[in-house]
């Protein structure tokens, strides 16, 4: 038999697309063999945050300070001004945050959790409801162990993953209203946004959802925060997808959603291409005096906010570059390569393919096991055997326990998330990791699931234990 190669583009009938970037330095890769692998994986307890990356081949963990860093952010590094107080450095992030984002306040935090605990201990009183389009493991950490309850509100779309809505991060304002109603407005401390939504597969808010959100919140005065961590790939689905927004760059988009919102809490190594870093920014002076009281007991001066000032530098930078259209462009367009490979082969993944990553959905991949062994968690260990690449698991292990009753959540959705780095991997890769996830969809029906043999107080995901059953 003999065929003719065909480019990618060619394959699915467009033209094909290319970073816009070339390559100055690369970090050799290496593989350990199958027994190394199996040895490697049993001493992690058969959990991947437990390996060690040099045992790992390709790292789908997370795209969570991985991303590769820009000549002009290396440079910046060297330009760090290192004072304890008032740095240069902040004041370009200030300036950065308010040109992108457009609000006025901003404090630096370590991380995006660190925003997390300041924003929670600030405005949410004991008792108070959270709603929340889908919950994050740390953010409803933060807002539970200020003394909030959290409520989801995403519509219900959100937790079918065949479900091709196009705007699965939407918040039901139907359930809001429900909410308020019941509760009244002063028991809600604020309605807690992310675009796009990292539980759901990456899935984005439309611009329409948030503005009747804003009216809605007016209406009864409550107030709207946004964790922006891949807000940037939000605004990218907007413009695709919602009329009216084809001609408008991410750059306005995102500054147009943000201005519905309150304020914002980052973790700045996702979109922001760095590797450490986070930031909270509102608008109401109140709020903020009592964030910068806040920040010097947890994070550090309200000038640094546990950065040093070349981090401050390379994060300003990379926001301008993160928000260019041709990044965000190329950064989904590789995402959705490695979706197009998997759905063409029947592999069974969250739809439609979101910004950061594949999720593929366990539930349907191993039909024969029942959530209590833990589906998504033996996916994530069939891979790293089959290939050495690193995935994480997102389902019942990362929804913990409720908190009341002590019993698993059970969340609807069992997903092994293959996240994609920013501007380190290239489509070769993207081959080899799809070849990998079919091997081990074509062994499925052999894979027996795991037990908990150890299992942490706190985000039991990170440091928990299995053996094979
Ligand atoms: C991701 C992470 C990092 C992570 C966090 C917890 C468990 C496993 C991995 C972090 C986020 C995020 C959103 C939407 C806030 C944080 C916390 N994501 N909001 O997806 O995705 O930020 O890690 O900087 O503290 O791998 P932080």
């Amino acid at each position: 038999m003999t065929t003719t190669p065909q480019t990618m583009g060619q394959q699915f009938g467009r033209r094909s697309w290319a970073e816009p970037w070339k390559i100055k330095m690369v970090e050799p890769l290496t593989m350990i063999d199958r027994a190394g692998r199996e040895r490697a994986l049993t001493e992690a307890g058969f959990n991947t945050f437990l390996l060690k990356s040099d045992d790992v081949y390709i790292d789908l963990l997370t795209d969570s300070g991985t991303s590769a860093m820009s000549d002009r952010q290396w440079a910046g590094m060297m330009l760090g001004d290192e004072a304890y107080a008032g740095s240069r450095n902040f004041y370009h992030l200030e300036e950065a945050i308010q040109t992108y984002y457009g609000y006025k306040y901003i404090v630096p935090t370590h991380q995006g959790r660190g925003a997390e605990h300041l924003i929670s201990q600030t405005v949410i009183k004991k008792g108070q409801y959270v709603p929340g389009n889908m919950y994050f493991t740390t953010t409803r950490l933060h807002q539970e162990l200020a003394g909030g309850i959290f409520v989801d509100v995403i519509i219900d779309e959100a937790h079918d993953p065949i479900n091709l809505h196009p705007f699965k991060g939407n918040i039901d304002l139907n359930k809001v209203e429900a909410l308020i109603k019941r509760e009244g407005a002063d028991k809600i401390a604020y309605i807690s946004v992310a675009g796009t939504v990292n539980m759901a597969g990456g899935q984005p808010v439309s611009m329409a959802n948030i503005k009747a959100l804003r009216e809605l919140c007016d209406k009864h005065g409550i107030k709207i925060f946004l964790d922006a961590t891949r807000m940037m790939e939000n605004a990218f689905f907007i413009q695709e997808r919602e009329e009216g927004y084809a001609d408008k760059t991410i750059a306005q988009i995102l500054k147009e959603f943000c201005s519905y919102t309150d304020g914002a809490w980052m973790s700045a190594k996702k979109d922001h291409l760095v590797n450490i870093g986070g930031w909270l920014a509102v608008n109401d002076w109140d709020i903020f005096e009592e964030i910068r009281n806040l920040v010097v007991v947890y994070e550090g001066l309200h000038t640094y906010g546990g950065l040093a000032g070349r981090d401050m530098e390379a994060l300003a930078i990379g926001i301008a570059e993160a928000v260019k259209d041709d990044h965000i462009r190329s950064r989904i367009g590789q995402v959705r390569y490695l979706g197009e490979l998997l759905t063409d082969w029947n592999v069974p993944i969250m739809m439609p393919v979101g910004g950061h990553a594949i999720f593929l959905d366990a539930k349907r991949f191993y039909p024969h096991l029942p959530q209590s062994v833990f589906p998504a968690q033996t996916l994530a260990a069939e891979l790293y055997l089959d290939s050495g690449i690193r995935s994480m698991e997102r389902g019942v292990v990362s929804a913990g326990r409720d908190p009341h009753t002590g019993d698993h959540y059970y969340p609807k959705l069992e997903l092994t998330r293959l996240t994609i780095p920013r501007r380190v991997y290239t489509q070769a890769h993207m081959d080899v990791v799809a070849e990998s996830v079919k091997a081990v969809f074509d062994q499925r029906e052999s894979t027996r699931g795991l037990k908990m043999v150890y299992e942490p107080k706190y985000l039991r995901f990170f440091q928990a234990r299995f053996e094979r059953l």
